[in-house]
C-alpha cells in the first residue's frame, strides 16, 4: 500500500460544505482508504501582488492508502474536483475545489503534469500546519523535516476552526 496525504482548498460555493463532500467521496472510493483528516482551517487568500482579493479559503490535509499510481490517483481526485463544478486551467483563480497531491510515499516525481512533493507546498502555511497535525516527525523529500518548515511559517492568517474525524464522514 501506498501512504498519500492529499491538500483540499475551496473558497467558493459554501467551501465547508466543498470539503465535506469531497472527504465523504474520498471515504466512499473504492481503491482509497482514508485514514486521517486534519482540523479545517480557515485561510487568507494567498493571491498575486496585483490580483484582485478573495475570498478566504477553507484547507484540509487528508492521508489516504492506495494502491494506485500516483497518475491514476491524480485522475482520480480531477475526477471529483470537475464533480464538484471546478473550473480547470484558470491558476490563481478562485476555486470551488482543489485537491493537491502533497506526498506519495518518501517519492520525488517530476512529470510535466505532476511534480511531488508538491513544489509551493513548504512555503504554505495552511498546507505545512493541518499536515504536521496529522504526522509531526513526517520527513518531506527535498525540504526537510515537517517541524522544521512549521517554525519557519507564520500562522497569520491562519484560523484553525475545528476537528473532524473519518467515521464522522
Ligand atoms: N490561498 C489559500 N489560503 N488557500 C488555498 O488553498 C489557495 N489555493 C490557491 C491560491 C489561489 C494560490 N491561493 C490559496 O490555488
Amino acid at each position: 500500500m501506498n501512504q498519500v496525504y492529499i491538500a483540499l482548498g475551496s473558497n467558493l460555493n459554501n467551501p465547508e460544505n466543498q470539503l465535506l463532500q469531497a472527504l465523504k467521496k474520498l471515504k466512499q472510493h473504492p481503491e482509497l482508504q482514508l485514514m486521517q483528516v486534519s482540523s479545517f482551517y480557515q485561510s487568507t487568500a494567498l493571491v498575486w501582488d496585483n490580483a484582485a482579493p478573495q475570498n478566504d479559503y477553507i484547507n484540509a490535509v487528508a492521508c489516504l492508502k492506495t494502491r494506485l499510481a500516483p497518475l491514476q490517483l491524480l485522475q482520480q481526485l480531477q475526477e471529483i474536483e470537475q464533480q464538484q463544478g471546478r473550473e480547470r486551467g484558470k491558476k490563481w483563480a478562485p476555486r470551488t475545489l482543489d485537491l493537491d497531491i502533497l506526498l506519495y510515499n518518501d517519492w520525488q516525481i517530476q512529470l510535466p503534469q505532476l511534480t511531488i512533493p508538491h513544489p509551493e507546498m513548504s512555503k504554505r502555511n495552511f498546507v505545512i500546519l493541518p499536515l504536521a497535525e496529522l504526522d509531526r516527525h513526517l520527513s518531506i523529500p527535498g525540504y526537510g523535516r515537517i517541524d522544521t518548515l512549521v517554525d519557519s511559517l507564520a500562522d497569520t492568517g491562519l484560523k484553525k476552526l475545528y476537528a473532524l474525524q473519518p467515521q464522522q464522514l
